[in-house]
């Protein structure tokens, strides 16, 4: 009776937690119910990374099942009842000028796709647009330091979320970017390590205090994207998200004439 009971309160456990899911898919930039494998990508350095995690794994699979079949042979046809009498073979030239280049030709094929990827990542294109995120226990101050206009994110408490609001996934103002533009993001802390974290971007850069880190992105579909701060930071830690809209050019440009103008404040 008890196990029936428990049975029951686990299905009813896992349809809650995927409807729970299925409210989230909603919105895109944002993790998928039963989601295999990484976040969709909305970033060219994104979509080279999907490319480059599939290759790994088919490279992966080809080399484990091969494995597995040398296994499989070697059991079956090198057992004590199949082959009662074995051989002393210790030596044998092809097969060891085979398995020193085979693998080395594995890992270069997957090392010149891996420093190509590397150098994109790394290699800061000019800015079109230079955003400042500073990390805070648990908020995040953006400003945008061309127009001078400066204005805090904080997750939005209970008591305030609206309806069709995310419970500790919404944020009050989220980090407003163009489309197909190049941002970079200029990163600093007031006080602890922070990270920005962006999974559909594929950019993940701790914020340090007394530093300034630089990252970019070039976010290629509109719409909003959901990240974590990626560093323990402390106590609230977990109520410390962020959220990036990225504009249409015209929906930018009318954001940009209501806010940046003359640097007003948007609170
Ligand atoms: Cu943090």
């Amino acid at each position: 009776m008890l196990v029936l009971k428990r049975l029951v309160a686990f299905i009813i456990m896992g349809v809650t937690a995927l409807s729970a899911g299925a409210a989230l898919a909603a919105t895109a930039g944002q993790p998928e119910p039963w989601q295999l494998g990484l976040q969709k990508g909305a970033t060219p350095v994104m979509d080279d990374i999907i490319w480059f995690h599939d290759l790994l794994l088919w490279l992966i699979t080809a080399i484990a099942l091969f494995v597995l079949a040398l296994l499989v042979i070697v059991v079956v046809k090198f057992n004590a009842r199949a082959n009662p009498t074995p051989s002393r073979t210790t030596h044998n030239t092809t097969i060891e000028v085979l398995w020193t280049v085979v693998p080395v030709l594995i890992l270069v094929t997957i090392a010149i796709p891996s420093f190509r990827l590397l150098f994109f990542q790394l290699n800061m294109p000019k800015a079109d647009v230079t955003v400042k995120a500073t990390g805070k226990q648990w908020f995040w101050t953006y400003s945008y330091p061309d127009e001078k206009f400066e204005f805090d994110s904080l997750m939005v408490q209970d008591k305030d979320l609206k309806q069709g609001q995310l419970r500790l996934l919404t944020v009050d103002n989220e980090l407003v970017v163009p489309v197909n533009k190049v941002v970079l993001v200029d990163l600093r802390s007031q006080d602890v390590i922070h990270s920005f974290f962006v999974p559909s971007f594929r950019i993940k850069q701790d914020a340090v205090p007394g530093r300034t880190i630089r990252a970019w992105f070039e976010a290629t579909k509109p719409g909003k994207y959901e990240w974590p701060c990626a560093e323990l930071c402390g106590f609230g830690h977990s109520g410390m998200k962020g959220w990036v809209y990225v504009h249409t050019p015209e929906e930018y440009q009318k954001w940009a004439a209501e806010n940046l103008a003359g640097g007003k404040a948007k609170q």
